[in-house]
């Protein structure tokens, strides 16, 4: 048993008292696995901890693996740094049994903690160390997405691992976290089958090899990289990304090309890019492969559908409509669908909103929606279309595309639909639908 509390990583600090930011560990010494950046020193800060140990990450890119202890002397809040070369970054019971201090900040010092001490030597000193005089503001973690221009391909920012959750799953990640298991577990690899997954070296001290997320996450398949200590920020994604220079690859990674020394982003460019399945992709540099429009002719309560003999969804139970030809208005491309589908001419033709479809294989369409309250002319079969009346309480969804149960009634009452929607050929993924 050891007087101190031991963190493999202070994000996962949830001791009993020390799960709230308002919880006070009068005289708690942590002695951790994290690194001693920005991100890990403001939690410890924000659990009360009375003073922390971290792992130097080898110091690293700007100072990064140790600029937390600074930052927590801002607080008086007693901080060092294990030399990474001396224990197992990842590993709270290595750093306390092997770990020799290679940094301590000032509020360290006056304790009598200095370079060269062992970890449990210092963390004994810590426990007479001054208690923080306050606690630092909250950092808000980032997440944020870059798309890369050679191949489009969606890339997640995300500065520390603890942060990966089931909406990543088939994404690429790029963390600021390092490449070694939390604890040494293999399961600890990674929350989420990513598709590829990037972490920081950390200085590539001891238990870099035994302990790396690497192999663990190709035994799932996972593409795995790190990026060399010195070439990027550890804890921030953007630097990976930015500057990173990839310094070790798993077997998936290595099938896929990537070699020690490349730049990430440069490697990342070369490949296709993942599926995603984020609704986030619907942002302002979206842009639809297609333009389409889709018509619903109304005579009464009956609704005026069509069996598509050929084109996207043939077979399919549809609204009469097609692709915007060049130059024409959607409203245009409407009228023209209908007259070429059914032989009708729509009349009382009203826009009823838009919806943006991107397939899992890259294409993408984006359809306007229209009723028509008039026609004229007597819908006939033709080389595309078989015309077909419905009740509108009667519409065969069973039939059509996933998505028209969720819209179409709506749209048949008045109202306009602004629709986002992922599907994997048939199979509707994801949507997003809002109505006026
Ligand atoms: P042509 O191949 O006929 O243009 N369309 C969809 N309609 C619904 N209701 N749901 C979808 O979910 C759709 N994807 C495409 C728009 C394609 C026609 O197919 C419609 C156009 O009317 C995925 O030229």
């Amino acid at each position: 048993m050891s007087d101190f509390l031991l963190f493999d990583s202070i994000t996962s600090a949830t001791l009993p008292g020390l799960d709230s930011e308002n919880a006070v560990a009068p005289g708690a010494v942590a002695v951790t696995g994290s690194h001693g950046g920005l991100y890990p020193a403001t939690i410890a800060s924000r659990h009360n901890l009375h003073a922390a140990i971290f792992n130097d990450a080898g110091i690293g890119f700007q100072n990064a693996g140790v600029v937390g202890l600074e930052e927590l002397d801002k607080v008086h809040m007693a901080a060092a740094a294990a030399d990474t070369y001396s224990c197992c970054i990842g590993s709270a019971e290595d750093t306390l049994q092997r770990g020799v201090i290679s940094t301590a900040n000032k509020a360290a010092q006056k304790a009598g903690v200095a370079p060269g001490m062992t970890v449990a030597e210092a963390a004994g000193l810590l426990q007479h160390a001054t208690s923080p005089t306050a606690v630092l503001p909250g950092v808000t973690e980032n997440i944020k997405f870059r798309k890369i221009d050679s191949n489009g391909a969606r890339v997640v920012l995300i500065d520390s691992a603890s942060l990966v959750n089931s909406s990543h799953i088939d994404q690429w990640v790029v963390t600021g976290s390092h490449g070694t298991l939390p604890g040494g577990d293999p399961q600890y690899a990674l929350k989420a089958a990513a598709a590829l997954a990037v972490f920081n070296d950390a200085g590539r001290g001891l238990g870099t090899n035994d302990n790396s997320r690497l192999p663990a996450l190709a035994e799932r398949g996972i593409a795995a990289v790190n990026v060399d200590f010195k070439s990027a920020i550890i804890g921030n994604a953007e630097s990976s990304f930015d500057d990173g220079v990839i310094s070790a690859v798993n077997r998936v990674a290595e099938h896929k090309g990537a070699n020690c020394g490349t730049g990430l982003a440069h490697w990342l460019g070369t490949l296709p890019p993942p599926n995603d399945y984020s609704l986030a992709q619907f942002d302002e540099h979206w842009r639809a492969v297609d333009t389409a429009t889709l018509v619903f002719v109304l005579d009464g309560t009956n609704v005026l559908l069509i069996r598509k003999k050929r084109g996207l969804g043939a077979g399919k139970i549809n609204g009469p409509g097609g692709k915007l030809e060049s130059g024409e208005t959607p409203r245009q491309c409407a009228i023209r669908e209908v007259q070429e589908e059914l032989a009708i001419t729509p009349a009382d033709l009203h826009e009823r909103g838009e919806l943006r479809f991107q397939f899992a294989d890259g294409y993408s369409i984006h359809v306007h929606v229209y009723v028509a309250h008039n026609y004229s002319g007597i819908p006939q079969e033709t080389d595309e279309a078989v015309p077909l009346w419905f009740p509108v309480d009667e519409i065969p969804y069973g039939e059509m595309w996933e998505d028209d149960q969720i819209w179409l009634p709506q749209v048949l009452n008045r109202c306009k639909v602004n629709g986002r929607f992922i599907f994997d050929n048939d199979r509707m993924l994801v949507h997003e639908v809002e109505f006026k």
